[in-house]
């Protein structure tokens, strides 16, 4: 991949970098606090961040414990399709809900928060798993006149997968930063996210490409 260079249209948009997605969280993704340091460095190089956080209300629809019997990684139907059941994670307020201590944050213009319906789950930035309940983030990202979206964090075969995705949907370019990401990896996922990808021109980047 060659040099990429920066344009005044560019976002970096940091998905899920939560407490609960990293070691020691109800929903650890492996490795998930090593990508901490190459999002920072990439938080430092761009001019307009934005963030996303997983927030649930407790007995929120997608965990396994709201479905009596349920088992955490099974599938269900939901009225909108098919529907993984997670551990219990990034409860509102909690500490699995807050951004990893050490990502640098701050310098964050608009944090996007979702997941925050009972009866939804969201795993896009965009839009909840319906595919029709927007977050608003596209609404924000042309108002703001952004035209390309580069995307990191956690997981890559889920909330990166699906804000991707979106984001080609929408009308934006989007890279995602693939050594800024870490996977959860659970049927193939991994290897289906990379294939979704190509078929969708996301671009798989490396955080080193970008100038
Ligand atoms: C995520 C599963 C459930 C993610 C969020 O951030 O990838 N995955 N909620
Ligand atoms: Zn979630």
């Amino acid at each position: 991949m060659p040099a990429i260079a920066r344009q005044p249209g560019d976002v970096l948009l940091v998905i899920d970098v939560q407490n609960d997605f990293c070691p020691g969280g109800h929903l650890a993704v492996p490795g998930g606090d090593d990508a901490v340091p190459v999002i920072n460095g990439l938080i430092e190089q761009f001019d307009h961040v934005v963030l996303t956080q997983d927030w649930h209300p407790a007995g929120h629809n997608s965990f396994a414990s709201s479905h009596p019997g349920a088992e955490p990684f099974s599938q269900t139907t939901m009225a909108y399709g098919p529907q993984t059941l997670w551990p219990d994670h990034c409860i509102q307020g909690s500490e699995g809900a807050a951004f990893h201590r050490a990502l640098r944050w701050s310098k964050a213009q608009m944090v996007i928060r979702k997941g925050f319906r009972r009866e939804i789950d969201s795993y896009s930035a965009f839009f909840e798993n319906d595919k029709r309940t927007p977050t608003g983030l596209t609404g924000y990202l042309r108002e703001r006149g952004f035209t390309r979206v580069f995307a990191c964090g956690l997981a890559f075969d889920f909330c990166v997968r699906f804000s991707a995705e979106d984001a080609r949907a929408q009308g934006f370019d989007c890279m995602v930063v693939e050594n800024a990401c870490r996977a959860i990896d659970m049927a193939g996922s991994a290897a289906a996210t990379r294939e979704a990808f190509a078929h969708n021109n996301v671009s798989l980047i490396t955080a080193s490409d970008i100038r």
